[in-house]
């Protein structure tokens, strides 16, 4: 408030004109972007965005940071979203000093996808603080698909009351050399955010699903299916690329703290789950291989044909695997993630969710929302609503995926000859097939 008053005080009559006709000119252009926000996106809104950026600092700011004009705006397109088009969106959250990598990862993904959609999905760019108006500017510019902007609100990027702040930073700066972003308090909150509250963002609330993108991530393959189609048709929850190991420190008590969970809330244990994948075999625990074993990883990767044991037996038949059993740390690597947000927004993850974040290890150790994401899906879903998106090239760091087929290769660029080696693979990729083709072989013989 105190920046415009002062304004007008020392203002010239000609200021003040030119200040108020710079005002008008931006509720105009906000509400142009309502109206043409809602059918064909991308083109209409643009130019009033780029307006509006341009005048943004000289005219006075709406009081709630403009929340309220972008959600009429994203409702306005929704309005007008095309009937059976899955209602989706693609999430990125991201800090105004990420841009560049931002930049790189939408121009691929609209290269390789959503430029040839008839209708383009847009993209929700959120963030704990506002975006600076450069960071706007430049990835509406970088897409025919309409952009929007979220504040992260601070409740969902802070600490509950139950935690002890003084405890949780002195744990942080013990963590700060063995884990990585073991010293981190804001990747903390990133984490809790992801497990427990991205889905309520006011901006998500008309949408069926969401694709989360980071900065800095390769989309290596023309995609020839829409993936959201493909959701909505499987009626799938959840579809991932690649499945990682998470670094056993950050997790001691997750997986107690899930048991707990489930053996209060058994009626959520999906029949047929992906639980049991996750999980050590009984048979290797008799081997010696702890969870996390390296003997384990390497059996799996230099053999990966065989069984390790796990998985199977008696669990497929809907006994409770997780009660005796280890969880293996891998998890659906979730900074490439397409879900169902209704999944998320369910009863029975939010039970989940309430539980984890009572036992204070988002903060006290460093649970990621991988795991979280990974046990709630692998325990709450029939399996058939968890996808292997295989077909879509990806690469985020020094992990890579590369369809194999050789169907693929004209619409890729990545290699599949070098990503099919074993050693080239995350082991508890391998682990998890293993572990989940030991399932399946275990309930077919079963059921016969
Ligand atoms: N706004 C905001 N985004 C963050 C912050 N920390 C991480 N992110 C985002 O969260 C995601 C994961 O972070 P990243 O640094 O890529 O973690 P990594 O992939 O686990 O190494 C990315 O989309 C980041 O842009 C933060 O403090 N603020
Ligand atoms: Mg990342």
């Amino acid at each position: 408030m105190a920046g415009p008053a002062c304004l007008r005080q020392g203002s010239t009559p000609a200021a003040s004109l030119l200040l108020g006709g710079l005002a008008v000119a931006l509720l105009v252009l906000l509400a142009l972007r309502s109206i043409h926000g809602g059918v064909k996106g991308s083109a209409a809104l643009h130019s009033p965005r780029q307006l509006a950026a341009a005048v943004e600092g000289l005219a006075p700011a709406a009081a709630d940071g403009g929340a309220a004009a972008e959600i009429a705006a994203v409702e306005a397109l929704l309005d007008g979203w095309p009937l059976g088009k899955p209602r989706a969106c693609i999430v990125i959250l991201a800090r105004n000093s990420d841009l560049d990598g931002v930049l790189s990862s939408v121009l691929q993904l609209e290269r390789r996808f959503n430029s040839h959609t008839d209708t383009k999905y847009p993209y929700l760019y959120l963030n704990d603080r506002p975006f600076s108006p450069e960071f706007k500017r430049a990835v509406a510019a970088a897409t025919a698909a309409p952009s929007f902007f979220g504040l992260v609100p601070r409740e969902h990027w802070s600490y509950p009351p139950h935690i002890n702040q003084t405890r949780a930073a002195q744990l942080r700066s013990e963590a700060r050399r063995h884990m990585p972003y073991g010293g981190s308090e804001s990747y903390r909150f990133m984490c809790r955010y992801f497990s427990g509250f991205f889905f309520d963002h006011p901006l998500l609330a008309g949408f069926d699903f969401y694709w989360r993108v980071e900065p800095d991530v390769h989309f290596t393959c023309n995609l020839e299916r829409d993936p959201f189609r493909v959701m909505q048709r499987r009626n799938a929850s959840l579809a991932w690329t690649i499945v990682m190991s998470e670094v056993p420190s950050t997790i001691p008590s997750l997986w107690p703290t899930t048991q707990q969970w489930l053996a209060a809330n058994p009626q959520h244990l999906a029949p047929r789950s992906l639980l049991p994948a996750f999980l050590e075999g009984q048979d290797d625990a008799a081997a010696g291989w702890g969870p996390f074993s390296l003997v384990h990883r390497w059996r799996t990767e230099q053999q990966p044909g065989v069984s390790s044991g796990g998985g199977g037996g008696g669990d497929a038949a809907g006994g409770q695997p997780w009660r005796q059993r280890q969880y293996t740390g891998c998890h659906f690597w979730s900074n490439f993630e397409i879900g169902r947000l209704s999944f998320f927004r369910s009863a029975a993850y939010r039970s989940f969710f309430a539980h984890l974040d009572a036992a204070g290890g988002f903060f006290y150790e460093r649970w990621g929302d991988a795991p979280v994401h990974t046990l709630a899906a692998a325990a709450l879903l029939d399996r058939s609503r968890v996808l292997w998106a295989s077909d879509i090239g990806y690469k985020h760091g020094s992990w890579a995926h590369c369809p194999l087929d050789p169907a693929s290769r004209p619409r890729c660029d990545c290699s599949p000859f070098y990503d099919a080696q074993p050693g080239r693979q995350p082991s508890c990729q391998l682990d998890f097939l293993d572990r989940l083709a030991a399932l399946e072989a275990a309930e077919a013989a079963t059921s016969q």
